[in-house]
């Protein structure tokens, strides 16, 4: 029997939402204070997804300000396809804002409209529509209301429908008419451990709702299962008749606590239906494959930087400002110029992607010329470790909470040089090292799927490792947060130019 693997889309790609048109299916994903925002991707099977765009691509669709603090601006679209149009809903979480709007597009690749602003409450918004064309939008508290979607005009509501089962955080609310019934599914216990799935149906939106008896339909909490903080959730159904759940979860790694540092990642189950409730779970490594079967070619590993526009997948922090990047300056290569002077802070030139393997090797070519340049790997401002040049010197460098150290430096010649990262997680714990040597961590306890190894370095004829880090500290449960880990490309300095980039994901322990 064929069988899948879980996560279908690895690395930082949490609060899926999926929807169906004809055999295609068509999935997006929260993007938080990266851009372009609403990466959007396709597939024909649900298992192999192609990224095709990001939704929110241009400034008059996105603006995400300095402030926007770390795991705020886009939180939680969803994706339907109603009367030959595409509907993505949203909401921008900057600042003290927090705005829900839609935006709409005839093909999914875009061009996507302007926000339409929809004044209301709460987050995660859902679309539903009734047979008559009325427009219903939930909210996560959970709470319903109807709009029109041409103008953002708030009809009727908001008004309260069923809030789950008594966890914290009813949200992520996804609204569907199957059958005589009108189905609510909405997340409850909040996106950590305790994340729970819930159900109830009403034959109108109106309610009144009845939960599912077997609630929650979904949770892992509480067991020792490796895939955790299951939720977050929408359904599908496939040409074949049967159902499907796409949804959230994490890869936790060692044990007492749990760590994991690759964000929430998309995950799919088949769903059955039971006396008219769907039933789903637990989720595995590997199921049973949905019956279409469309694999898609590995990705290449390396963007050599030749094409006129950046591929889709590539991310920067807030803005992508005209100036900061070119592909035209120096053909062939991508040429970044500095915007601010610290990875510390908001505002500084950035082009990067997501881990999506525990086991994988990012390095990249730069030519610094006088410029202070380099690679690092992230989850926020104040979690980060970097290889950088500056003046005939790289140095490898750590920034963890309050704390920044140069761990380690070293000559380098002037001209082209490669930097690596290298994130493992076979061997042994490294020794915590520091600018005046190496101390020995200890006996730390990391669990039965090993340590994580992050190594940076520098290749200039022969490789040398300038520091072997402890990867924990960039975890979520270190720097907590809705995203996962990024890694780039920066400047900080002057112009550096870079000609290619290689992303390795390898099958590790921890997979
Ligand atoms: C999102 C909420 C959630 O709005 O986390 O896991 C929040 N679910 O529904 C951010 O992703």
């Amino acid at each position: 029997m064929r069988t899948y693997r879980n996560p279908v889309l690895p690395g930082f790609h949490p609060d899926p939402s999926v929807c169906r048109v004809g055999e295609d299916y068509y999935l997006v994903c929260s993007s938080f204070e990266y851009f372009p925002g609403v990466p959007i991707f396709h597939s024909r099977d649900l298992v192999h997804w192609r990224q095709i765009g990001n939704v929110l691509d241009r400034p008059s669709q996105l603006r995400l300000p300095p402030e926007a603090l770390a795991s705020r601006g886009i939180y939680a679209p969803t994706i339907r396809h109603h009367d030959g149009l595409f509907y993505v809903i949203t909401t921008n979480m900057s600042g003290d804002e927090r705005r829900n709007f839609l935006v709409t597009a005839e093909r999914p690749e875009g061009p996507w409209s302007d926000p339409v602003w929809i004044d209301l409450p709460g987050v995660d918004p859902d679309l539903a529509w009734e047979q008559d064309g009325t427009c219903w939008c939930s909210t996560s508290g959970t709470r319903l209301s109807r709009i029109d979607p041409a103008t953002g005009e708030v009809l009727e509501g908001p008004v309260r429908m069923w809030s789950g089962t008594g966890g914290r955080y009813p949200e992520a609310p996804h609204f569907y008419r199957i059958g005589e019934w009108w189905y609510l599914l909405l997340s409850e216990g909040g996106t950590e451990r305790a994340h729970a799935i819930s159900v109830a149906r009403a034959r109108s939106p109106r309610g009144p709702y009845e939960p599912a008896p077997g609630n929650p339909i979904l949770t892992h909490r509480g067991t020792d299962r490796r895939i955790q903080s299951t939720g977050h959730a929408d359904l599908v159904s496939a040409p074949d008749g049967t159902w499907w759940m796409i949804m959230l979860a994490v890869r936790a790694r060692g044990f007492s606590p749990e760590f994991q540092v690759l964000g929430r990642e998309t995950f799919l189950a088949p769903v059955t239906w039971e006396d008219g409730w769907p039933v789903v779970g637990p989720v595995e490594d590997e199921h049973p494959a949905p019956a279409a079967w469309h694999p898609l070619p590995p990705p290449p590993v390396r963007d050599d930087f030749d094409g006129p526009v950046l591929a889709p997948g590539w991310i920067s922090l807030r803005d992508r400002p005209e100036g900061a990047w070119s592909l035209s300056e120096r053909p062939g290569r991508l040429t970044l110029h500095a915007t601010g002077p610290t990875l510390d802070r908001p505002g500084h030139t950035f082009v990067g992607r997501r881990q999506q393997h525990h086991d994988c090797r990012f390095s990249a070519r730069l030519d610094p010329g006088a410029a202070r340049a380099g690679l690092t790997l992230r989850l926020d401002e104040a979690h980060h470790y970097d290889i950088e040049v500056y003046q005939g010197e790289a140095s490898a460098i750590a920034r963890i909470g309050p704390l920044r150290q140069v761990v380690a430096r070293c000559p380098v010649p002037p001209g082209p040089l490669t930097l690596f990262i290298d994130v493992r997680t076979t061997g042994i714990l490294p020794p915590t090292v520091t600018a005046a040597g190496q101390v020995d961590a200890g006996p730390l306890g990391v669990g039965p799927h090993g340590p994580d190894t992050v190594s940076l370095g520098v290749e200039t004829g022969e490789r040398v490792v300038l520091a072997e880090l402890d990867g924990r500290y960039l975890s979520t449960e270190v720097a907590t947060g809705f995203t996962g880990r990024v890694a780039g490309m920066y400047v900080t300095e002057g112009d550096a130019a870079f000609d290619w980039f290689d992303y390795e994901g390898r099958d590790g322990a921890a997979e």
